[in-house]
């Protein structure tokens, strides 16, 4: 018996039974959906609940084909290739229970960079009838200060002048539907799984102002073959550190290249609005719902928000990740009375949960200790984030005249977060793609503190508040003056007053 099996379809019986695997016989599922962005959320999350619906329900029309658009993309699908499309999800549970889950439903793969038409040629065949994605915020476009697409963005000129070779979702999405109008096929459901505010109405706006700008004769044929119903996804899942690599080989006599570590909470939630059955997709736990506003305001403004700020609050204090900064409790009251104080007021309930208790059970969610999901990670594209997912709030209390201490303190340890250097003078990475602009704007902060407000073009209606400038700048001045900590006690001391 060798020391390890490498993960792929020969070795599948062969591996211990501490490794959970399907006796389904991969080669009877179809493929009925392309997913552009087999990143590890994907993988934790929408391909669970496929696997899911096939393993458990039989259900073997759901197969998905990966998409990946990305150079940074070569590597997960190579490995996909490698292992036939399988990978093992490694569930924690907070209270010890772990499973370890070979999933299936990949089973096909295409990249992009290296054979354009043959992704978009797979994407326009008859049998799809879902392109669901996840391109992660920046993979939008959308303009910083309006909100809306940016048709002059580097990467969607670029597409505009190579449609046959392109590098955006617009420019794929375009030459999937074009060659679908022309062969006399049916459009199919655009599913955004992004973590963006109405990400169906965003993807949809963005890409028919893509294609009026592009190929204007394809729009009146969309309206009427495609829909893009908006959805809140939820599960978290950290980025896979070698040591769980090795863990699975020396423990379980499994080499998977890339497995994917989450928690055993999964949340997703769809608005009724898709081309299918989707009472199929229910057996499995997706909820349909007519609005998805109250879902994704909650998840959006409590748990992501409260990602960010642990994310900030807790390297500027020194932690590492974010179970470490959710078991201090000066952080977590910090957190809680932000949530209490300037989002509850701004979010409803939602039919199944109210704000409260998501608020608890997120905390509790965020101290699972067998995740070690880093902090750098939750900081990684914070330019991105905070405008989604804290900039809204901020907005939202000044307009009703309403307090925003918690959120401005926030806003300035981000400030100070570009300073790079955590209170105990040990340096961390800043992984932003503006990251150049947001250090500089920091550094020259401590000059001119509100230069860090005007020069990114992401605060542009907020500045226009007296107040939140002036508590950004004295927030700013305190942070730099005193260690975070001192800080934290002090702004939960008043709170409590
Ligand atoms: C995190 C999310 O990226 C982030 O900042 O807040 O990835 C979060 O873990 C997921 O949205 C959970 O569903």
């Amino acid at each position: 018996m060798p020391d390890f099996f490498y993960l792929n379809t020969e070795n599948i019986h062969s591996l211990p039974n501490t490794i959970t695997t399907s006796k389904i016989d991969r080669d009877k599922i179809k493929t009925s959906i392309a997913h552009i962005g087999i990143n590890n959320f994907h993988r934790a999350h929408q391909a669970y609940y496929i696997h899911e619906l096939i393993e458990k329900h039989n259900e073997l029309n759901f197969g998905i084909c990966g998409i990946d658009l990305l150079e940074s993309d070569r590597k997960i699908y190579n490995i996909l290739k490698d292992q036939d499309g399988l990978y093992t999800l490694l569930i924690k549970d907070p209270n010890g229970k772990h499973e370890n889950k070979v999933i299936g439903s990949i089973v096909e793969y295409f990249y992009g960079p290296e054979n354009p038409m043959a992704a978009i040629e797979r994407m326009a065949q008859p049998d799809i009838q879902i392109i669901s994605l996840t391109v992660a915020e920046d993979g939008y476009h959308l303009n910083e200060i309006t909100g809306e697409f940016d048709m002059n963005h580097p990467e969607v000129e670029e597409d505009t002048k190579n449609k046959f070779s392109p590098k955006t979702v617009f420019g794929y999405l375009t030459q999937v539907f074009n060659l679908r109008k022309k062969r006399g096929l049916p459009g199919c459901t655009v599913l955004s799984c992004d973590n963006i505010q109405s990400n169906g109405d965003t993807i949809k706006s963005a890409f028919f102002n893509y294609v009026s700008n592009t190929e204007p004769d394809l729009l009146p044929w969309l309206k009427e073959n495609t829909t893009f119903p908006n959805s809140m996804v939820d599960r978290i899942t950290t980025e896979t550190r070698s040591k769980d690599i090795a863990k699975l080989k020396n423990e379980h006599a499994t080499y998977d290249q890339w497995p994917v570590v989450c928690e055993s909470f999964s949340n997703w939630i769809i608005e009724d609005n898709l081309m299918f059955d989707k009472s199929v997709w229910e057996k499995v736990g997706v909820q349909f719902v007519k609005s998805i506003m109250p879902y994704e305001n909650m998840k959006l403004r409590i748990l992501n928000a409260g990602h960010s700020i642990l994310g900030i609050i807790g390297t500027l204090s020194g932690y590492s990740t974010v179970h470490e900064v959710a078991n201090d409790e000066d952080c977590v009251s910090f957190l809680e009375n932000f949530i209490d104080i300037e989002v509850a007021p701004n979010i409803i309930d939602t039919e199944t949960q109210d704000k409260i208790s998501y608020k608890n059970q997120v905390i509790s969610r965020f101290k699972n200790p067998y995740i070690t999901d880093e902090l750098s990670r939750i900081c990684k594209e914070s330019s991105s984030k905070i405008p989604i997912f804290i900039l809204p709030t901020i907005s939202k209390q000044l307009s009703n005249k309403q307090p925003i201490e918690h959120a401005a303190f926030a806003i300035a340890a981000w400030c100070k977060y570009y300073d790079g250097i955590d209170d105990f003078g040990k340096s961390y990475d800043i992984k932003d793609s503006i990251s150049n602009q947001l250090i500089r704007t920091a550094t020259l902060s401590h000059q001119n503190p509100q230069l860090f407000l005007e020069r990114n073009a992401m605060f542009s209606d907020l500045i226009t508040y007296d107040l939140f400038r002036e508590r950004f700048t004295y927030y700013l001045s305190e942070l730099r003056s005193r260690p975070i900590k001192e800080c934290l006690v002090q702004m939960n001391n008043k709170t409590l007053q």
